[in-house]
Parts: structure tokens; C-alpha cells; sequence
């Protein structure tokens, strides 16, 4: 086919609108699609498994977050927003005292708060230079955004567990910041 024939032109422009047409539905569908695949199973005395509709639906906790990690490296400071571990967990009975809340992902990685942590209590904290600093009151949340917007993949998205605080500056160990959380349980 010559390209300055008219059927070469109609299918130069057909490809163009195809090209234009993938590269606009590979962008924010990504993130949107990355929500609507997941599920979270939250098991206790009963089990439930919400989509991130579900998540959405609960009552909304925000504060602002800022870990380090075991190297040293901080992640933050970032505004959260996301849903208190413990109202998810009052889903399917809720945490006793002496219970524990285990937080797991696809990727094998597993979590383990006490039921003082999820009062906000018995973390361990630092300031801006890494210097230990005793602990205000914190919140664990499931955040599923991060400075306003839906957390990516890499970010650990859809859902990734935060802990918050209600003044800046409060780091927290990244350790307990388990990306990809796609279960629930809470345990003897
Ligand atoms: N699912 C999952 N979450 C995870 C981890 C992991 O390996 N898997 N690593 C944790 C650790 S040890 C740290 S310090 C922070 C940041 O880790 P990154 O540097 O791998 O993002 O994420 C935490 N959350
Ligand atoms: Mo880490």
C-alpha cells in the first residue's frame, strides 16, 4: 500500500486513534483496577471479606505518618488516610485484651500487633534525627490514601497498614508498615 494513497491515510489514522485510545486506558485505570481486584478477609470469631468499596464505607481515620526503615532510610512524611485497625476488627468480634492482630500479605510478609498496640499504645517512636522519643498516642490504621491520593503499588497499595499520629514529626518503625495487606486475623 502507498502511504499517500487515501486507504493508507484512513489507516494511519486509525492506528494513531487505536495508539492514543491504549496509552489514555493505561493510566489512571491502573490504580483504579489495582482497588477493584482486591480483597480483604478480616478474621476473628466470624470472617467477613471486604472489597475497597467496603473499606471506604467505614469510618475514616487520619493523621500523619513518617516510618523508618531497618536501614535507616525514612519513608514520609505523608498525610494518611485510611480506617483504625480496631474498627475493622469489631467487624468479626472485635480484640480482647491479651489477643493479637495479624497482619498479612501476598508476599508471605506477616505482621503481629498486641492489643495495647491497637489502643495506640507500646511503640516505639523517633524524631526527625532518629533520636528515641517517648510516645504520644498513636493510631494503627489500613490507609488506602496517601497525601490525598490512592496509594500505589509500589507505595504498597491498595492498602497498606499506617501508623499515625496527630502532630507531625512522629517516626515510626517501617517494619510495621505492611504493604499489599490482604489479611486479617485476630488471634489467642
Ligand atoms: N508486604 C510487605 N510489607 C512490608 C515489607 C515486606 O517485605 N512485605 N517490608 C517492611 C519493611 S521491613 C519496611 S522497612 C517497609 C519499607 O520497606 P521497603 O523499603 O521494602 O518499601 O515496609 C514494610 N512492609
Ligand atoms: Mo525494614
Amino acid at each position: 500500500m502507498r502511504p499517500h494513497s487515501l486507504s493508507g491515510k484512513i489507516l494511519l489514522v486509525v492506528v494513531l486513534v487505536l495508539f492514543s485510545a491504549l496509552i489514555a486506558g493505561c493510566s489512571a485505570p491502573v490504580q483504579d483496577s489495582l482497588a477493584a481486584d482486591w480483597r480483604l478477609t478480616v478474621n476473628g470469631t466470624t470472617e467477613r471479606v471486604l472489597t475497597m468499596n467496603d473499606l471506604k464505607a467505614l469510618p475514616s481515620a487520619d493523621g500523619y505518618g513518617y516510618c523508618v526503615s531497618t536501614t535507616g532510610f525514612r519513608f514520609g512524611p505523608y498525610t494518611c488516610k485510611g480506617v483504625d485497625l480496631k474498627d475493622i476488627a469489631g467487624l468479626v468480634g472485635g480484640v480482647n485484651p491479651g489477643q493479637q492482630v495479624w497482619i498479612s500479605a501476598p508476599d508471605g510478609y506477616l505482621w503481629v500487633f498486641d492489643s495495647d498496640q491497637l489502643e495506640g499504645r507500646g511503640f516505639v517512636t523517633f524524631n526527625e534525627n532518629l533520636t528515641e522519643i517517648p510516645s504520644p498516642a498513636l493510631r494503627i490504621i489500613l490507609m488506602y490514601e496517601q497525601n490525598g491520593t490512592a496509594l500505589s503499588y509500589d507505595d504498597g497499595g491498595p492498602a497498606r497498614i499506617a501508623i499515625i499520629s496527630e502532630q507531625p514529626g512522629v517516626i515510626t518503625e517501617g517494619s510495621a508498615w505492611v504493604k499489599w495487606v490482604d489479611r486479617i486475623e485476630i488471634r489467642e
